[in-house]
């Protein structure tokens, strides 16, 4: 044993120093855990491609060539700290971020011990609540405007503190807060999905609001079999974002982990700072083909593959480590044996897991803590009979009590924030502060006031994307904000459809109640404009209502309006509420204002009339048209018509279908949108399906012809289904 006095040893000096010798800040050791992570990441790809051979997963995706870049993001960032929204390629990053390859085959599996998806995902779409990694879908580049969301989130709580505080009563009882004043949002993509347009709009409001969002382009040079240089003017895309203020940019090579570490090391320090979004630009490569539903032999020829082949992330991690006498041949060798040894067990347990069983499937569609269906503390209006002065309290327009709604939700909840298109009052805040304007507060102005009111970190507006506009909502929302944004026509709902269709409703139910977006999309629908002309005056309702995850409301009067909006805001899911523009202002159910604490349950038809002749069930701007006819029914020919407005579409009021049907014997399904595929054919289904033994007559509808509204007034008239249309059918019905 040496002592103090002992000479050294020749070398020994030079021994110690090269022990505490670092490589861009990281020790031999945090080394040889990045070997082992890399060469786990490339195992796990090859274990799974022999199960998939041996048809024991049904699916396969490699992070193999990728495994630097993400071991390298992994190691600069942290886990449960910082927020991830990945891609397929990073499975390096999850396991240092710490999932394990247990988890990831158990998803290869789909067994219900998998804990991202509990089987309903594919492997590789990770999904990690207690390392914040965020559900992952499959649509290439659906999760970067989340991520954005997720960073505003992240802002939101570090100035707003009190929000994040639990409550009850509503769906803050059921979503824990966390965020980090220094956190960084991290998002990967591949160099393919760089061509979709919600990319660009990401790196825009990044930029513009200095999120710190780190941007990961993991560039292996091809989307399948389309090479960069078809998507990608000019063939390299750090180029083409150079010009986005406010950012740090890096252009590496992904396959050497300490330079990519170095790399992500400088840039997350400048997110962190608040400096602004980071984006690196990986080079890296794809040496396992796409998928295994994919080989690359048939467009890449075998020089250009050798190419590649030559940078091998983990042939090149290994000569480093031997180089550098980190790790000899016997100690590579070790510890890829033990790599083997634990991954072995792993694939045992995985094959040995059990199925998840069918009657699992509809759970986590919706909230499991919260129904919006059942009935809420207050669900009758407290309006005083009259006012203070002693004068009748004058009914208010829908566009009134939407306004107030909003307004006290979001006096009561700090969590909200409103955005979208023109619903600010002014950008240009000095311009209000100075009194110079008015302000505007929506092109219908319903949201009018509420910057004023509560500030412009509360109410703001987006650029003109109306996925801009959903896809930051559903990150926000997961972090557990509140976002009621604006789509300001139906019409232009559609630039937001992958978000609306693929994301938002599917949060819950992918992550298998992992995590969730409970926020409310606002839509000014409908025709009946007069000049609204095709794209003023769409419906199309039944395309959301096909859509498992989402709630769909569309009320027809003030009170129901406020009512169904409070319940939407206070609910733990998605809700696409419906406003028809043309009852914002109608006289047709105007009502006083019920109180900041009224609401309606979703799911509960109203009554408008009851009858005993005749069921009419409709809902939205068909309601006042189908009572009109209704009156002038009875007045002329004594018909007494039921008239039922739905209110909610999904849930729907069964229920009261049933009961009216099964008494009056008869049932128009009356809607404004187009009569094939739309949503009252499935009602008409339903009656003629389960209320066969009950009709004396054909279950009936009225709807718009199948044509797109037109401008010139006489079309629309002839399109759309008015009164007189509906009288027609009322009758015919009830002489059947
Ligand atoms: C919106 C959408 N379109 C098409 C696909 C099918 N698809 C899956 S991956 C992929 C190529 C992605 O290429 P890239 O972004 O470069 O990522 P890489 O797989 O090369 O890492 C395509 C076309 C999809 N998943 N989503
Ligand atoms: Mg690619």
């Amino acid at each position: 044993m040496a002592t103090k006095t002992d000479p050294k040893p020749a070398g020994a000096d030079e021994k110690i120093r090269s022990a505490d010798k670092t490589y861009e800040g990281l020790s031999r050791a945090q080394l040889i855990e990045a070997y082992r992570i890399m060469y786990t990441s490339r195992r796990v790809d090859d274990r799974e491609i022999l199960l998939k051979r041996q048809q024991k997963i049904f699916f396969q995706i490699s992070g193999a060539g990728h495994e630097a870049v993400g071991l390298a993001a992994g190691f600069a960032l942290k886990p449960g700290y910082d927020w991830f929204y990945p891609y397929y390629r990073d499975r390096a990053l999850c396991l240092a971020l710490g999932a394990t390859p247990l988890d990831m085959l158990l998803m290869g599996v789909g067994a219900a011990a998998d804990p991202q998806s509990g089987g309903r995902q594919m492997p590789s779409h990770w999904s990690f609540p207690q390392f914040n990694v965020v559900t992952q879908s499959s649509p290439t580049g659906s999760q970067i405007l989340q991520a954005v969301g997720c960073a505003e989130g992240g802002r939101y709580f570090a100035s707003h503190p009190r929000a994040a505080k639990k409550s009850e009563g509503d769906y803050r009882q059921f979503k824990d807060v966390k965020f980090q004043r220094d956190e960084v949002t991290y998002v990967s993509l591949g160099d393919g999905a760089t061509s979709e347009g919600e990319f660009w709009e990401a790196l825009n409001t990044a930029s513009n609001c200095k999120l710190p969002v780190l941007f990961v382009v993991q560039d292996n040079g091809y989307a399948i079999s389309v090479p960069v240089e078809v998507q990608t003017a000019g063939g390299n895309i750090s180029r083409l974002v150079a010009g986005f203020p406010n950012f740090h940019f890096e252009e590496i090579d992904g396959t050497d982990p300490v330079a990519s570490y170095a790399a992500f090391a400088r840039t997350v320090a400048y997110c962190r700072a608040g400096e602004g979004p980071g984006f690196v630009h990986a080079h890296v490569i794809r040496p396992y083909s796409h998928s295994l539903s994919d080989d690359e032999r048939l467009y890449r020829p075998d020089a250009e593959r050798e190419r590649d082949a030559a940078r091998d992330p983990i042939t090149r991690m290994q000569m480093f480590l031997i180089r550098e006498g980190i790790l000899d041949e016997k100690g590579i060798n070790k510890l890829e044996k033990q790599v083997e040894d634990d991954l072995q067990i792993a694939v045992d347990q995985a094959l040995e897991a059990a199925p998840p069983t069918p009657d699992t499937i509809m759970q986590f569609i919706y909230s499991p803590d919260l129904d919006p269906t059942s009935s809420a503390p207050q669900t009758e209006p407290a309006t005083p009979a009259l006012a203070a002065d002693g004068k009748k309290i004058a009914p208010k327009t829908m566009a009134d009590l939407i306004n107030a709604t909003l307004r006290d939700e979001m006096r009561r909840d700090e969590r909200i924030v409103i955005f979208g298109e023109d619903v600010a009052d002014a950008s240009r805040e000095q311009y209000l502060e100075e009194k110079l304007i008015k302000g505007k507060g929506g092109v219908f102005k319903l949201t009018y006031g509420l910057q004023h009111d509560f500030g412009s970190d509360r109410v703001f507006n987006s650029p003109l994307a109306e996925a801009n506009i959903v896809g930051r909502a559903t990150g926000m929302a997961t972090r557990g904000m509140k976002p009621v944004v604006e789509i300001q026509f139906f019409d232009y709902i559609w630039p937001a459809m992958m978000q609306l269709r693929d994301e938002l409703p599917l949060i819950r139910w992918r992550s298998n109640n992992g995590f969730s977006s409970p926020c409310v999309v606002r839509v000014a629908i409908g025709g009946y404009l007069t000049g609204g002309a095709i794209y003023h005056s769409q419906c199309g309702e039944s395309i959301f209502t096909h859509t498992p995850g989402i709630h769909v409301v569309f009320p027809s009067n003030a009170l129901d309006a406020a009512g169904l909006l409070r319940t939407a805001i206070r609910c733990d899911d998605p809700v696409l509420f419906l406003e028809h523009k043309r009852l914002y202002r109608e006289t047709f159910g105007r009502a006083p204002y019920p109180g900041p604490d009224y609401t309606i349950p979703f799911g509960k038809a109203k009554i408008v009339q009851a009858g005993t002749d005749l069921t009419v069930i409709t809902y939205g701007a068909v309601v006042p048209r189908a009572l009109q006819a209704a009156q002038k029914l009875e007045r002329e020919h004594g018909v007494k018509v039921e008239l039922i407005d739905l209110r909610c579409l999904n849930p729907f009021d069964w229920e009261t279908i049933a009961a009216s049907v099964s008494k009056t014997n008869r049932a128009l399904v009356a809607y404004e949108d187009t009569l094939s595929w739309g949503y009252g054919a499935e009602i008409a289904a339903r009656i003629a399906d389960q209320l066969f033994d009950d009709l004396d007559a054909p279950v009936r509808r009225v709807a718009a012809k199948d044509v797109f509204v037109a401008y010139q007034p006489i079309l629309e008239d002839a399109i759309l289904p008015q009164a007189e249309d509906l009288l027609r059918a009322m009758k015919e019905l009830a002489d059947y």
